[in-house]
């Protein structure tokens, strides 16, 4: 695994919220508020630009509710980029201009349907991606993505999903050698198998973290899982997210990140 070589990103990608939000894909019916979702998105875009990280921003789309979940229509491989085919069909607008915005800067590679990839089911380890073969991604996404990463020497680890969206609904890397895993969420074994160390979490929206180079950003609604790692030394930023969650989204999919050259990121 590539350990040393980890990265906060160079760049991050975000697309706006839209005012048809409230009528993303979502398995609740609480009342969304618009306006609070976009100050949550904007402390998000800011907690990275304090990192950092150079922001490129997407506008929103009104036609595509979900389009403030960004990571699941694209992954960034280094020098190179995947346009997805979302495993919701209603999602597939969303994928074009996020499309033609990456090929203005770098190579890219497009997956079509049958196969079906989101990148939320994608979780880069060193040189290892973890893909979730969730409700969104299918095995035909997983062997898109394997023939793309191959050609920057990342392997494709299939995860298989029994529950939760996303495979990074469950697990996040928290720092190059570390998972945050929602305990009892799925077989660890792949984790394990490649070196990893896991840290079990119970709140379900501490799964979900976004680690940079220097700090690591954490949902409000994990106080535990915050306390106990900045008790391992980490610096974490806790961000409010109630808005984006009511949407089953959370910190890493509201953003594709793309590494400096030659590093890796989350
Ligand atoms: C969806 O159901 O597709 C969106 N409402 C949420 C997507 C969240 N994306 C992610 O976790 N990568």
């Amino acid at each position: 695994m590539s350990l040393s070589s980890f990265s906060s990103p160079a760049l991050a990608w975000l697309r706006g919220v839209p005012d048809s939000y409230p009528r993303c894909l979502r398995g609740n019916n609480l009342p969304i508020d618009v306006s609070l979702a976009r100050a949550q998105h904007r402390a998000y875009a800011d907690a990275l630009a304090e990192a950092g990280v150079a922001l490129s921003w997407l506008p929103a789309d009104e036609l595509c509710p979900d389009s403030v979940f960004i990571e699941d229509t694209a992954v960034l491989l280094g020098p190179r980029a995947l346009a997805t085919a979302p495993g919701a069909a209603a999602r597939a607008p969303e994928v074009p201009p996020v499309a033609e915005a990456l090929a203005r800067h770098v190579p890219l590679s497009r997956m079509a349907p049958p196969a079906a990839l989101d990148g939320g089911d994608v979780l880069r380890a060193g040189d290892t991606l973890f893909v979730g073969l969730s409700g969104r991604t299918n095995e035909r996404g997983v062997s898109a993505l394997a023939s793309v990463a191959a050609r920057e020497g990342l392997a494709v680890r299939p995860v298989p999903l029994a529950a939760g969206l996303h495979l990074k609904s469950v697990v996040t890397l928290l720092d190059p050698g570390t998972l945050v895993l929602l305990d009892g969420a799925l077989d660890p074994a792949p984790f394990l198998g490649a070196g990893l160390d896991l840290l079990l979490v119970g709140e379900p929206a501490g799964a979900n973290v976004l680690a940079l180079a220097d700090r690591v950003l954490v949902s409000a609604d994990a106080p535990e899982t915050a306390r106990r790692l900045s008790a391992r030394g980490h610096a974490v930023v806790r961000l409010s997210l109630s808005e984006l969650h009511k949407g089953d989204g959370a910190l890493t999919c509201l953003s594709l990140r793309s590494p400096p050259p030659g590093r890796w990121c989350a």
